[in-house]
């Protein structure tokens, strides 16, 4: 087996190796693609010089200059922008690290050991460095994200991924880690994807693991076991498990893999009852429980597993279903996958599939490269291959609240976004849309870039935004046509759901009840779409958007669609006038867009009750010094929960909600405003708080540009409502 002779397993050192030299790193951009290579050369170092966005991403000091101290919102806002704008990449967009979850790298990591593929030395040291700095610092362990307490599936794979990469077990950090893993009652207790991945790495026994039957993949659409109803994620992830997991995958043990074996543990290997291990999940992991049907059907399953593989036609069957759908997947996204998660897990089943010496094992090799960023802790793996579009329209939105974009000095940056917004835009339906189970995408904007290319609702429509934002201004080249910006609404008029709101990336296929099955243990939420808050403004307000420069398209679908999407928005407001965000932390950012969507067909704090609860909420979350800061347990738990400190993130979404809604008092938001000026440096820029982001209830991710787009937007936005006046001294 190639992985005995894996490199950096080989190396087992003790010591902790010396990292890169910052000075060497620099970021390519490529119609939004971001890579960050590691130069070897003087010659190299020369002639591509380093920017001042890779010093600032990598955490190294630049020259920045010190900017007339502001007075007023607006100065304020201009001096955010001049230290922003340094920032934007030679493609237009804003990059930035998307990191938080901590269950990412391991998948990649473990592939790269069972394929026998190098890590570039580069790569290695600064994840180990990365990982080191992420270690929490009581204990040793890893949480599920950068913030969270040590579980055992973060603290487990982690430890392998070190392991792996060259660390010795006498190395202290791994002496203190195992310690951890340990005293959480070892790796017998990891949720599910972890139990994959260690079985996949042969350090778990597969009769640990419930099934995960391709067969599913074979139940026509109409039932809504089929997964081409779940939610594309979720899907995503159980596609090539299920290839990896019907025909039990793995290398031969290594010497390496069984000392593993015996580190992981605290009783040995040998002794351990695996199919007791099935549903054993420790309680420091376990988010979401599984359900009496779930465990009576996984029990059924495994007798079905009982039968000989050679002999169960239907599983061959399914496998060949399987291995088309993972190859379409890995086609139209140009091997980048929808997310990291199943990026690792295509590549492992290509190796096995295609062999080493494949195309596809080239091009998946090629762009892992994609998923990795260097921030100042290390290299991490991003949440996805990046949030370029998202990032970039909302600056452009803020910019032109803030009366930024008439700035002449600020024209190329704005001239430089809309090509970005223009080149991302999605040209095409997936070849075979339907076959593979996908949404239409001719016209939407994704998340990230256009080679990734999944259309998601509210992207599309933020996409559609910035994009009118910006070619209503004087002298900007209509760079999108009017086509082109009717393709996108035609888009979004094919998501709303029945409930009248919309969902991330599809319309809802499967009805509530597959959340019974949802396997995963750590995420809650996964298993079909759901209409949120979040997506139904960002579509209602981007059709309002198209409406008044293009009145007359599809109007009466357009006011149809609209009126729907509004009754949604009232009636998921809860009793204290609150809604629950979703993809970021979290009631004041969901306020934003509610307050936001009724605020688009004139409902405010003054006519409105719904408006009017909604601001109350708000005001009464505001904390002694102006500001706003909600911890991310707002999304474990369902509950508003206090930061010990205000967060200008968390202040700015209150700020917009609040002005959305024309809350009638000044005050507030007077101090608030002043609340983000004063934290704001001398140059301009404001400093990392907080994590930001949310996903799947139980995972925290980086938005590390919202600290400058939401911050300046609110600002512009104060100023528009209230006046540019003196805030302070
Ligand atoms: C994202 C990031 C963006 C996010 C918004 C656009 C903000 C949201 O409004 C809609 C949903 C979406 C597109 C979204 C969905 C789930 C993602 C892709 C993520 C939170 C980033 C990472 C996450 C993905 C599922 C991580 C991989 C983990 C698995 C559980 C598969």
């Amino acid at each position: 087996v190639q992985s005995e002779k894996f490199p950096s397993a080989l190396i087992n050192s003790v010591e902790t190796p010396s990292f890169t030299d910052l000075s060497r790193w620099r970021l390519k951009v490529e119609h939004g693609a971001q890579t960050w290579h590691y130069l070897q050369s003087d010659e190299e170092l020369k002639q591509w010089p380093q920017t001042r966005w890779d010093k600032y991403f990598l955490g190294v000091p630049f020259d920045s200059q010190k900017l007339p101290h502001p007075k007023t919102p607006l100065e304020s806002a201009r001096n955010g922008f001049e230290f922003y704008k340094e920032l934007q990449t030679e493609d237009g967009h804003w990059a930035g690290e998307y990191g938080g979850p901590m269950f990412l790298i391991p998948g990649l990591i473990i592939t790269y050991y069972i394929t026998g593929t190098p890590v570039p030395e580069s790569m290695r040291v600064e994840i180990i460095r990365y990982l080191l700095n992420r270690a929490n610092k009581d204990d040793g362990g890893w949480g599920i994200h950068i913030e969270g307490i040590s579980t055992v599936f973060g603290t487990a794979l982690n430890y392998v991924v070190l392991r792996i990469l060259g660390l010795a077990a006498d190395h202290p950090a791994m002496i203190k880690a195992r310690a951890k893993l340990h005293q959480l009652g070892g790796a017998t207790a990891i949720p599910a994807w972890g139990k994959f991945w260690l079985s996949a790495m042969s350090c778990y026994e597969w009769e640990g693991l419930n099934p995960v039957p391709p067969e599913l993949w074979a139940l026509p659409q109409m039932l809504p076991l089929c997964p081409g109803n779940w939610w594309v994620h979720t899907r995503m992830v159980y596609l090539p498990m299920g290839y990896i997991y019907a025909r039990r995958l793995n290398p031969e043990p290594t010497d390496f893999i069984l000392q593993l074996r015996e580190e992981l543990y605290t009783e040995p290997y040998d002794g351990i009852h695996w199919d007791s291990q099935r549903n054993n999940i420790s309680e420091a992991d376990l988010f979401l429980p599984h359900t009496k049907i779930m465990d009576f059907l996984n029990g059924a399953l495994t007798y079905y597993e009982m039968i000989p593989a050679k002999m169960n036609y239907l599983r061959q069957y399914a496998l060949d279903l399987t291995i088309e759908q993972i190859r379409m997947e890995d086609e139209n996204t140009f091997f980048l996958d929808i997310g990291p998660v199943n990026k690792a897990l295509n590549w492992l089943v290509v190796f096995y599939h295609y062999g080493k010496d494949s195309r596809e094992f080239r091009e998946h090799v090629k762009r892992n490269a994609d998923f990795m960023w260097m921030g100042p802790e290390g290299m991490m793996m991003n949440g996805t291959n990046g949030s370029q579009l998202w990032d970039t329209t909302f600056i452009a939105q803020a910019c032109s609240e803030a009366r930024l974009v008439e700035h002449p000095a600020y024209q190329p940056s704005m001239l430089k976004i809309l090509e970005f917004l223009e080149d991302c835009q999605i040209k095409r339906n997936v070849p075979d849309y339907k076959k593979c189970y996908r949404h239409v995408s001719k016209g939407a904007w994704p998340f990230s870039t256009r080679d990734q290319g999944y259309t998601v609702s509210d992207c599309t429509a933020e996409g559609l935004k910035g994009t009118i934002a910006l070619q209503k201004l004087k002298g900007m080249p209509k760079l999108i046509s009017q086509e082109r910006l009717r393709d996108a609404v035609d888009v979004l008029l094919t998501m709303q759901n029945a409930d009248g709101g919309f969902a991330s990336y599809e319309c809802i296929r499967g009805p509530k009840w597959l959340e019974w099955l949802n396997p995963a243990e750590v995420f809650g939420d996964i298993m079909t779409e759901y209409s949120y808050p979040e997506c139904t403004t960002a579509v209602l307000t981007g059709l309002s958007a198209f409406k008044a420069i293009h009145p007359d398209y599809r109007r009466a679908e357009i006011e149809r669609v609209s009126g729907r999407a509004l009754q949604y928005i009232k009636r998921t407001q809860r009793e204290d006038g609150s809604w629950f965000g979703s993809w970021a932390i979290c009631f004041t950012y969901a306020a934003m867009f509610s307050l936001g969507s009724l605020a688009s067909i004139g409902e405010y704090y003054e006519n409105s009750d719904h408006a009017r609860r909604g601001c109350e909420f708000l005001i009464s979350k505001q904390k002694e010094d102006g500001g706003w800061g909600e911890t991310y347990k707002s999304c474990e738990t369902g509950v508003y929960v206090q930061h010990e400190k205000s967060q200008v993130v968390n202040t700015a979404f209150a700020i917009l909600a609040l002005l959305d809604a024309k809350y009638p008092h000044q005050e507030p938001l007077r101090r608030a405003v002043k609340l983000i000026m004063d934290r704001q440096q001398e140059n301009g820029e404001w400093l990392q708080e907080s994590i930001e982001g949310v996903f799947n209830k139980n995972c925290m991710i980086s938005y590390p540009n919202y600290k400058f787009s939401f911050t300046i937007w609110a600002l512009g936005r104060y100023a528009t409502v209230w006046g540019d006046k003196q805030i302070r001294n």
